[in-house]
């Protein structure tokens, strides 16, 4: 099979961003008095901002209103905001460069598929911004990940059909969203090689990567 396109997930893919969502989270939870460890912070990998607060408020000794919920999803963007600012090309993860450089010389189109709403301002930190043919972020989709909304959008504006498009995806249960859309999927580093992975990637510096589109 060849494969035209190829859809990257950024937090975990592309830049470690969970690190900045977990200080940004803490200190919120912190100050709410809320339980929040970095275990729990696995399970914001990939999820929405809000059904991230979601979670977090699992442990929460008391109901938070609607309105408490979008203040307090408020704070800990402009708080994550304030730290991604300092994101620089040195944080892009192992082989991003070199494979973006692979897939140009083959004609292959580049797309972004990431929950984040953040994903543009980050991609222009990391100096990437123009080496995708096609971004698909947390504003452009009313559903999330497992629902395959954010990668079939990505071939849409590829202008490809699913079946020749790979998702690279670090959260393992997304990989279905990647499946659901009718792509074939590789898991890149935290999500491991489970049952949906076509391929199971250390980084995208794994060699084995170059299998894929060979
Ligand atoms: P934002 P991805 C995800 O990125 C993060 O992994 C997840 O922790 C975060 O809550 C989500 O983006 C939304 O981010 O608050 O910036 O809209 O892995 O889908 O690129
Ligand atoms: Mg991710």
């Amino acid at each position: 099979m060849l494969f035209r396109g190829a859809v990257f997930d950024l937090d975990g893919v592309i830049v470690c961003t969970d690190k900045y969502h977990f200080l940004a989270w803490k200190e919120l939870a912190d100050r709410e008095g809320i339980y929040f460890d970095e275990k729990i912070n696995e399970r914001l990998r990939g999820v929405s901002r809000m059904q991230s607060l979601e979670i977090i408020l699992e442990r929460a000794g008391r109901a938070y209103t609607e309105e408490e919920k979008n203040r307090m999803a408020e704070e800990k963007n402009s708080r994550y905001r304030e730290l991604i600012a300092g994101i620089t090309p040195a944080e892009l993860l192992p082989g991003v460069l070199s494979l973006f450089d692979f897939l140009k010389k083959k004609g292959i189109g580049i797309a972004l598929g990431s929950s984040s709403k953040n994903a543009k301002p980050i991609l222009g930190s990391l100096g990437i911004a123009d080496r995708f043919d096609a971004v698909v972020d947390g504003n452009d989709i009313q559903r999330s990940k497992p629902d395959p909304q954010v990668f079939s959008l990505a071939a849409e504006r590829l202008g490809l059909p699913a079946d020749e498009c790979f998702v690279f995806e670090d959260a393992e249960g997304w990989l279905l969203a990647g499946k659901r859309a009718g792509m074939k999927t590789a898991a890149v580093g935290a999500a491991g090689g489970g049952p949906l992975a076509d391929y199971s990637l250390r980084d995208l510096a794994d060699a084995r990567v170059y299998d894929i589109f060979a």
